[in-house]
Formats: C-alpha cells, structure tokens, sequence
C-alpha cells in the first residue's frame, strides 16, 4: 500500500494555442509529485495581463486536460490569488517557466518555488501570428 503522502504541484499560465513549450514545462513540473493542478487565466485576467488570446477559456482548459499531464484546472482571476490558492489546495511546489524567474519568490513563504527553463523558439505569439498569416 502507497504510504506516501501525495505531492502536489501548481502552476499558471494563459496556456493559449497549447504548444510544445507548454507541454515540456507541464511535463517537467508534473514528474515533481503526484497531481498537477493549473490557475487557468480567465480571459478577463488575460486583458489585465494585456494578452488576448486566440481560444477561449473553455477550449484552453479542455487542451490542458487532453494533454492528461493536469488533473485540476481552476480560474485565474488575479495576481493575488496565490497564497489563497495554495493554501485552499493544500499545495506543496509552485512551478513558473523562468521567464518569471524571482518573480514569485514571495511564494517560498507558502511553499517550495520552482523555476523551469522556458523552451526557446515558440510562443502563442508566433503560432498565432502564422495562424493569421496562412488564412490570408
Ligand atoms: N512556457 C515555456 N516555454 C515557452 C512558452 C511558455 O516554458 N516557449 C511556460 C511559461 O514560462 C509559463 C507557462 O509556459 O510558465 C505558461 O505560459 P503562458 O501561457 O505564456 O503564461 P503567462 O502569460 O506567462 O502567465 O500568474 C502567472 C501568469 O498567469 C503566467
């Protein structure tokens, strides 16, 4: 019988046009523990982020779950939601690509802060950009 507690993860994200990048930071922070839960950002927070994405929350939240790296996706609303989030969902790493880096180290105080290398050469930004490109 598995006696060992379960570890669980937590990142956020936009997650727009999920891509490679995304998957290899989701991958990456799941192999730290056992359950993976995602802030998804609303489309709200997006426009205080100053992103729009391309696919709505819904179609995010259903590719996230599709890559079955995620078991819990909840709504990012606002940057201050964090400790409440991690305390509420009892949990144990806060995992950011390092394009974040330091960013989040305030977090420490609530749980283990992780950084992870950003994969170089994709973006939303460009796989959009080509999207709209090609239906031109
Ligand atoms: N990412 C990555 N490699 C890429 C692109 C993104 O590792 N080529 C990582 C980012 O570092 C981030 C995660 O994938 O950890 C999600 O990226 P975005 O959807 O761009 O999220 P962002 O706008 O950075 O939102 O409160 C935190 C924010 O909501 C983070």
């Amino acid at each position: 019988m598995n006696t060992q507690p379960t570890k669980r993860i937590l990142t956020y994200g936009t997650f727009d046009v999920l891509h490679f990048g995304h998957m290899r930071l989701l991958t990456r922070a799941r192999k730290l523990g056992d359950k993976l839960l995602v802030g998804l950002s609303s489309d709200s927070f997006n426009a205080m982020k100053g992103k729009q994405a391309d696919w709505s929350y819904e179609r995010r939240r259903e590719a996230l779950l599709a890559t079955r790296l995620v078991d819990f996706v909840f709504p990012e609303t606002h940057w201050e939601q964090k400790p409440g989030d991690i305390a509420r969902l009892n949990i144990d790493t806060f995992v950011m690509g390092d394009d974040w880096q330091g960013k989040f180290d305030d977090l420490s105080a609530h749980c283990d802060v992780v950084y992870l290398s950003r994969t170089p050469g994709i973006s939303s930004t460009l796989l959009r950009n080509a999207m709209r490109a090609a239906v031109v």
